[in-house]
């Protein structure tokens, strides 16, 4: 092999008498699909005329995924006809599938072209032998997406959605071409030995085959050129590559001046060209393949964090799932790409791809946004001793790699995630001690191949801050080069500040451990407010104070790395109940794409550009009671997350006054009428005036209720909740739960239900309704229910949903209620004295954790307004929510 640096002059003389012979083109188009495992479907004769038509990326999972507590995982048959005509009959054809999940098997009129498993890299099969040209070919593919246990992810707080569900190619190349069968990248590996402001050199490596019939020589040129389409290097290589053989080549640019850098601020790319040419006086183009490349270095301190060319950067960012509800994980790239665009307009400059690599798209994204990636091959939760297993997730890291690895954006390279929590819990019946060195040994595998594979990137795994111990011990946690940290104080344990306390010791212990923050997340579900939020309540209120204090902290802390939250977008978890069954609701963006209010509260710390934003957007119907008769305003809090300075605030045109932004944060207690109140938030920078509005429709309920005029008076309470529950889609709102006060309303007697101390309700799923949060908040061992109406005819509606044994508490268990001396709950209720359910036994009558409203029409005579009163007979009396409406 030699090799060449050109001078740019000689480079541009370059006379290439035909174009590149490569073609790309998708086939995405118009497939027949089955559900099933059919025999027979991989043949070239197949009636598949009754399958039914789809286009990929598709899924199987889009819809049951979201409604069914078990979604189909099992076999998917694709089929499609591709016509080659006779322009293909001297290429090389290959099959490139962006992704399968979780194996796949590829033929090609009837032969079987290719097997892969792992659902989240893509793999390139080679059909050239297989195909008919011209004329028809067949391609079938068996899609599998059952729970293998000897394939990554074992498990996951994910759905596993199946289906050809990224895109497909078929590429045809010359004969002499560059590899495309090399762990499903496109052949070509770019590096930068030296990079520095001025001065930096380019290594390009790469493999060509020759499937001719022939033995060539050939030469490679590879081209650096800068975005206005100048080239600035050049460097030339010949070979001789024997037929049916490959010829590897690298080669090292010239010193290139002053590269323009890459940066979150400025993510600059060049694009490096590489040409496959004939090594003879008027040359012959093969192949080419481009790259982008971007100049940078970096590295990681266990004091100070990260550096980017030189310069300290806090990384700090989310963590990226990659479904949308309805689509499943057949997103098309414009909404990859939304994804992105929406993570770099929060000020976000750091993405963990989690806990898989993504579509192709993600990473281009990322290296045209400026955003810093940490990728990962899915081995989550649980391993064990598998030698399919373990190949599948060793070809996974090398395809994860071989794919990505010309990516300026990629800085981190993960192979493993909170690998103890489920190891632990199934070496519980083997030997724990012994599973968890087999963990750490094949840790140790995972992490030379990420250093064997790319000398210039760190690896990492994410690590559960519980098992911290288990960890540090077994030393896993000095196997990887940077340790993140997933830590939910203040959400599963804890409060708030144990986060920081935690750092604070495991980086005294162990100073030169460095550490990111992979994980750290809230739930927030939009029909949820409260204004006494507390942890694990699910409002939007406890998500904001969440991160109010952990991006704090984060910033406080010189020596943590960077940052992710769990997670950009809620998603997608089929085994998940909480508040929104089978969604996991930690996102700053609703599965839609909608911003939460803590979207902005990023905003606020991350972004130069001024930032105000009223928060409580998905809170802008409102209710509230007077705090004495007569009021004619309610006070409750406007948040407002801004860099601004300072804020005023005027409601429907009356300023409220000046407040000073604290950590990108204000809170006023603003003063609602009834019916409409139009917010306006105003700051000035640079005698600019920047302002947010926001409409707020308020009801004003009164502090007695039988002043309520009118004969629509409603009042719905969520009883044993501390939260305001909005129906979304009508708007009904269910007020917070309050003890009885003569005039008012509210319970009498009885406890809020806690799963634990610190979990108001429970979070189990309750089937026949989709209000399910309304249903896992109750008070329980109440004797009355009383509202002090005015005289009329009401309606009432009483919701119960006994939870049986719940995910977290067992209040009894029906089946072994006897045997542990539990009794199912049992009991009597009547409304203003008169029985309406009498031995109202719901778990034994509907079955436990199911919906279960009753309306009962009462009237309300002489001023006693309603008393709803429950006897017990066994268990407990109890009740998850109440409304009354006025009729006549
Ligand atoms: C974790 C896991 C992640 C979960 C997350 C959660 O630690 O790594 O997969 O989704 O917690 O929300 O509980």
């Amino acid at each position: 092999m030699r090799s060449k640096i050109v001078l740019l002059s000689a480079l541009l003389v370059s006379t290439l008498c035909c174009f590149s012979q490569r073609s790309k083109e998708s086939i995405n188009e118009s497939w027949r699909f089955i559900r099933e495992d059919v025999s027979g479907a991989e043949q070239s004769i197949f009636n598949d005329s009754s399958w039914t038509k789809v286009n990929i990326p598709h899924t199987w999972n889009a819809t049951d995924a979201y409604t069914l507590k078990q979604y189909y995982r099992g076999v998917g048959w694709y089929r499609k006809d591709v016509y080659l005509t006779n322009k293909y009959a001297t290429k090389q054809l290959f099959l490139n599938f962006e992704g399968a999940f979780v194996k796949a098997a590829i033929y090609v009129n009837g032969k079987l072209a290719g097997e892969h498993k792992g659902g989240f890299t893509a793999f390139t099969c080679d059909i050239s032998t297989m195909v008919t040209i011209p004329g028809k070919n067949v391609i079938a593919v068996k899609v599998d997406n059952s729970g293998h246990l000897q394939l990554p992810p074992i498990s996951g707080d994910y759905t596993m959605f199946g289906g050809l569900y990224r895109d497909a190619y078929l590429v045809s190349t010359e004969r002499l071409h560059f590899d495309q069968m090399n762990y499903g990248s496109n052949g070509i590996f770019i590096e930068t030995p030296q990079v520095n402001e001025k001065s930096a050199t380019v290594k390009i490596k790469g493999t060509i085959r020759n499937e001719s019939a022939e033995n060539k020589n050939v030469c490679v040129l590879s081209k650096i050129i800068d975005e206005s389409g100048k080239t600035i290097a050049a460097v030339t290589t010949t070979l001789h590559v024997r037929a049916g053989a490959n010829g590897n080549f690298q080669q090292v640019s010239g010193t290139i001046a002053s590269p323009r850098l890459w940066s979150p601020e400025s993510p600059y790319l060049y694009t490096v060209t590489t040409t496959l040419l004939s090594d003879d006086k008027k040359p012959v183009e093969y192949d080419e393949i481009n790259n982008s490349l971007g100049f940078r270095w970096c590295s990681f301190h266990p004091d100070s964090g990260f550096r980017l060319n030189g310069k300290s950067l806090k990384l700090i960012g989310a963590s990226r799932h990659q479904d949308y509800m309805g689509l499943g994980n057949a997103l098309d790239n414009d909404l990859h790409r939304h994804d992105m665009e929406m993570l770099k307009k929060m000020g976000g400059n750091f993405v963990r791809i989690s806990h898989y690599p993504q579509d192709p798209t993600i990473v281009e994204m990322c290296d045209k946004l400026g955003i810093l990636v940490w990728e990962e091959t899915p081995l989550g939760n649980t391993f064990y001793e598998n030698a399919e297993l373990k190949a599948t997730c060793v070809s996974s890291l090398k395809e994860m790699i071989r794919q990505n690895f010309n990516h300026p954006s990629i800085i981190i390279w993960g192979y493993m995630n909170e690998i103890a929590l489920g190891t632990v819990k199934m070496a519980d019946k083997i030997n724990q001690q012994e599973v968890i060195e087999s963990t750490a040994q094949f840790a140790r595998e995972l992490d030379s191949i990420v250093h064997s594979e790319d000398h210039n990137r760190v690896s990492t795994m994410a690590l559960n801050s519980g098992g911290r111990d288990l960890y540090q011990k077994s030393g896993i946690s000095a196997i990887p080069n940077v340790i993140g940290w997933n830590n939910y104080a203040g959400w599963y344990t804890g409060s708030f500040d144990k986060f920081g306390s935690f750092m604070d010791k495991e980086h005294a212990e162990y100073p030169k451990i460095i550490s990111l923050i992979s994980e750290f997340g809230a739930g927030g579900d939009g029909r949820l407010h409260s204004l006494k939020p507390e942890q694990f309540d699910f409002s939007i209120e406890w998500q904001q104070l969440y991160h109010e204090s952990y991006v704090d902290q984060i910033f406080s802390r010189p020596y943590i790395a960077g940052a992710a939250v769990w997670n950009l977008i809620d998603f997608g978890s089929g085994g998940r109940q909480e508040s929104m069954p089978r969604i996991n609701n930690k996102g700053l963006l609703y599965n839609n794409r909608i911003p939460k209010d803590v979207y902005s509260l990023y905003q606020a710390w991350l972004l130069k550009t001024p930032v105000i934003h009223i928060a409580s957007r998905d809170w802008t119907i409102r209710t509230g009671i007077q705090a004495s008769a007569g009021d004619t305003t309610v006070t409750q809090p406007i948040k407002i997350y801004s860099n601004l300075d300072n804020v005023e605030l005027f409601a429907n045109g009356t300023s409220l006054g000046t407040q000073k932004i604290v950590k990108g944060v204000s809170v006023w207690n603003a003063p609602f009428v009834d019916g409409k109140n139009l917010f306006i938030a105003k700051g000035l920078r640079d005698g600019a005036v920047y302002e947010d509005a926001l409409r707020i429709d308020f009801e004003i309920l009164p502090a007695l209720l039988n002043r309520a005029k009118g004969k629509s008076f409603t009042l719905g309470v969520n009883v044993g909740s501390n939260c305001f529950f909005i129906d979304p889609i009508n708007s009904t709102t269910w007020l917070p739960d309050q003890a009885y006060t003569r005039g008012s309303f509210g319970y009498v007697g009885g406890e809020v239900f806690r799963s634990t101390e610190k979990r108001i309700g429970h979070q189990s799923e309750v089937a026949q309704t989709r209000n399910v949060p309304l249903y896992q908040t109750f008070r329980y061992g109440l004797t009355d229910y009383k509202f002090d109406v005015a005289d009329g005819e009401y309606e009432v509606e009483l919701h119960f949903s006994d939870p049986g044994t719940t995910a977290t508490k067992t209040i009894y268990d029906v089946s072994t209620s006897e045997e542990k001396g539990q009794e199912a709950s049992e009991f009597n209720v009547s409304i203003n004295g008169v029985p309406c359910l009498e031995n109202f036994c719901p778990a034994a009558q509907y079955g436990v954790l199911s919906a279960i409203p009753k309306t009962f029409v009462v009237q309300s005579k002489d001023l006693r307004g309603i008393t709803v009163s429950f006897e017990r007979e066994a268990g407990y009396t109890f009740l998850n929510a109440i409304k009354i409406r006025r009729l006549n």
